[in-house]
């Protein structure tokens, strides 16, 4: 089904369930200023000094071109500064005290969940805001401008951004932390992703196999549209807030 607002009868879903879950990509921090990796039909738009994202967040890249990696990271952090959470991250954190059970898988790595105030978050794909010592396994927060790149650890070790790159393995447990909540919940959001990625795309097939009602938010159709309950054609930022104010 697809719809351009929240309906009633999602609205009394909404306010009926006790178990929710959520997936968010890009999409939900575009109306932060944050730029998505892939404009209509999936296309990737993101390119840097010439080359693609896939190339430039790549395991291959990290092991055989570590500074251009931390340069790309770098420039991104950069760009998320001066950014703050906008109304679709707002409404997520203001659900997770609304339901007994909630929990917030993203695929984004900028932080802005956070930010908004969720503390029931599973960041999938890492964090742009930290760095990780191979040697010594510390996580650091990094300064908003890095003495050297790659920046070193305590113990002298270059550091590594703390970000899933294409070709890696998710974060130990935090698929599973996200898989059992998509298998558990009574309703499913996925918002503002192409769901092009994996293993993070399977989540809302996951949740509507294990019987959930499956919500997809994005402007545009995707691949998940045709296998979700309901795609409500709009902005996060616009369709969010409206499950809680009737009427809009
Ligand atoms: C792994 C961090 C296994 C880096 C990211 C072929 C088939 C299937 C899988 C693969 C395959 N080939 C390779 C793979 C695996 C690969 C993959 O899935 N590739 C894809 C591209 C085909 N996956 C991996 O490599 C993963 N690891 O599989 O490991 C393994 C097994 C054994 C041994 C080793 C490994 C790791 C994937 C993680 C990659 N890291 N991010 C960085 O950020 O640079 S993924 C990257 O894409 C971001 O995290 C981003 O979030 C993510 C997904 O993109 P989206 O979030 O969906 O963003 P997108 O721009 O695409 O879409 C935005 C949507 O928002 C649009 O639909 C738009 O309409 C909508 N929108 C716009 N405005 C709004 C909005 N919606 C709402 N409101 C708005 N206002
Ligand atoms: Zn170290």
């Amino acid at each position: 089904m697809i719809v351009a607002g929240v309906t009633e009868e999602l609205r009394a879903r909404f306010g009926k369930a006790r178990r929710v879950a959520a997936l968010t990509g890009a999409g939900i921090s575009a109306e932060s200023g944050v730029p998505t990796f892939r404009g209509g039909g999936g296309a990737a738009i993101w390119e840097w000094r010439g080359r693609p994202v896939s190339e430039l967040s790549s395991a291959e890249l990290l092991a055989s071109d570590p500074v251009t990696v931390w340069e790309w990271f770098d420039h991104r952090r950069g760009l998320l500064r001066d950014l703050r959470p906008n109304a679709g991250h707002a409404a997520l954190a203001g659900w997770e005290a609304r339901f007994p059970d909630f929990l917030l898988a993203t695929q984004n790595i900028d932080g802005l969940h956070a930010a908004a105030g969720s503390r029931k978050v599973v960041e999938l794909h890492g964090s742009i805001r930290h760095g990780r010592c191979l040697r010594c396994a510390r996580r650091v927060v990094l300064p908003d401008s890095l003495p050297e790149l790659p920046p070193r650890c305590a113990c002298a070790s270059p550091l590594r951004p703390d970000v899933v790159l294409f070709g890696e393995m998710l974060p130990e447990g935090a698929f599973e932390r996200a898989e059992a909540a998509a298998s558990a919940c009574e309703l499913f959001f996925v918002v503002g992703t192409s769901a092009l990625v994996y293993p993070a795309a399977l989540l809302p097939r996951l949740a509507r196999r294990a019987g959930a009602c499956v919500i997809e938010v994005n402007p545009e159709e995707t691949e998940l549209t045709p296998v979700v309950d309901a795609t409500i054609l709009g902005r996060a930022g616009d369709v969010l807030p409206a499950f809680l104010t009737p009427g809009v």
